[in-house]
């Protein structure tokens, strides 16, 4: 068992959830505390109900409980964002800030920071490099790219260890996403698995980066160990796992299910997700820490689908 104590913020999350699990396995239970707004039904283990907007309250738990790492993880997301811009603005910074501030007054030793590929917006390169233009579209793709570069502040300022990646849509079977535009990457299993028809809120060939929960989570705990002096992205590293369009997963899901429908219907997160590339460049990351995914589009459908029979049949 390692001597660390690690905070995950934002635990009842798609990723909180998942990656709360991930962490006892390899900390052991007593090291990890999960903390939301919200207690969450049935959770065993340490858990804290926190506000993340407040300072005082992060801090107090951050002292409490000796916390060495924070895995921050409350967010608004991308299409949720836009409906209260201003709101989704003083909550995602003000969360961050608060935790770059508890980090650096209890000198917590490292901070995991998730950022996106909405950081990337208009006129990015249909495939995004590591050191792309920043041009974000979108109120959430904007404060992740602040969030970025108030990461790399606080490492060159006080040394805070701040590493962060840039998520693609994250596709599990264990928890919901809500509020994001890759959204129904997850929902279209639910449906297939269901025996139901999907209807898409994105264009049949809009394709976009995304990534298997698994490979997610081995590249989060894979950066968060990697040796600091291996690190040469301090803002947010690309992580790519696939890339697919709706018709893609739809085509793969018909392997399995070969009557599952899908229509088209497209709103106003077309646009969201035409301002992002349709691929992510991650060779920094596969050079500076080893990062590998393991899954492609097929093999996720495989096992999406064995694992929803089991709770659905
Ligand atoms: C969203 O769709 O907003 C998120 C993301 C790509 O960061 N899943």
């Amino acid at each position: 068992m390692k001597s660390e104590c690690i905070l995950v913020i934002g635990a009842n999350g798609q990723i909180g959830s998942v990656l709360v699990e991930y962490l006892r396995e390899i900390y052991g239970d007593d090291n990890i505390v999960a903390s939301d707004i919200r207690m969450r039904d049935g959770h065993n283990g340490i858990f804290e109900k926190l506000d993340a907007t407040d300072g005082k309250a992060m801090s107090a738990i951050v002292k409490k409980y000796k916390i060495t790492q924070i895995y921050h993880l409350a967010a608004i997301l991308s299409a949720k964002g836009e409906q209260e811009p201003l709101k989704t603005w003083d909550i995602n910074m003000q969360t961050y800030f608060n935790v770059l501030e508890a980090a650096r007054e209890n000198k917590v030793s490292k901070v995991f920071y998730p950022s996106s590929i909405a950081v990337f917006g208009d006129h990015v390169d249909n495939k995004a490099d590591q050191f792309s233009f920043l041009n974000p579209a979108t109120v959430y793709g904007i404060s992740k790219a602040a969030g970025e570069n108030w990461s790399n502040y606080y490492f060159k300022r006080y040394g805070t260890d701040i590493r962060s990646l840039r998520y693609p849509g994250i596709v599990g079977y264990q928890s919901m996403p809500g509020g994001g535009t890759t959204d129904y990457a997850v929902d279209i299993y639910h449906k297939a698995v269901k025996g139901e028809d999907f209807e898409c809120f994105l264009k049949s060939e809009t394709t976009l980066p995304m990534i298997y929960i698994s490979d997610a989570m081995d590249a989060t705990v894979r950066l968060m160990e990697a040796p600091a002096e291996k690190l040469t992205v301090r803002t947010g590293y690309n992580l790519a796992g696939m890339s697919f369009s709706p018709k893609e997963i739809a085509e793969s899901i018909q392997k399995t299910i070969p009557d599952f429908k899908v229509t088209y219907k497209p709103d106003f997160r077309q646009a969201i997700a035409e301002s992002w590339p349709a691929e992510i460049d991650d060779s920094q990351a596969r050079k500076d820490w080893g990062w590998r995914p393991a899954y492609s589009l097929d093999k996720m459908t495989e096992e999406m689908i064995t694992q929803l029979r089991k709770k659905y049949d």
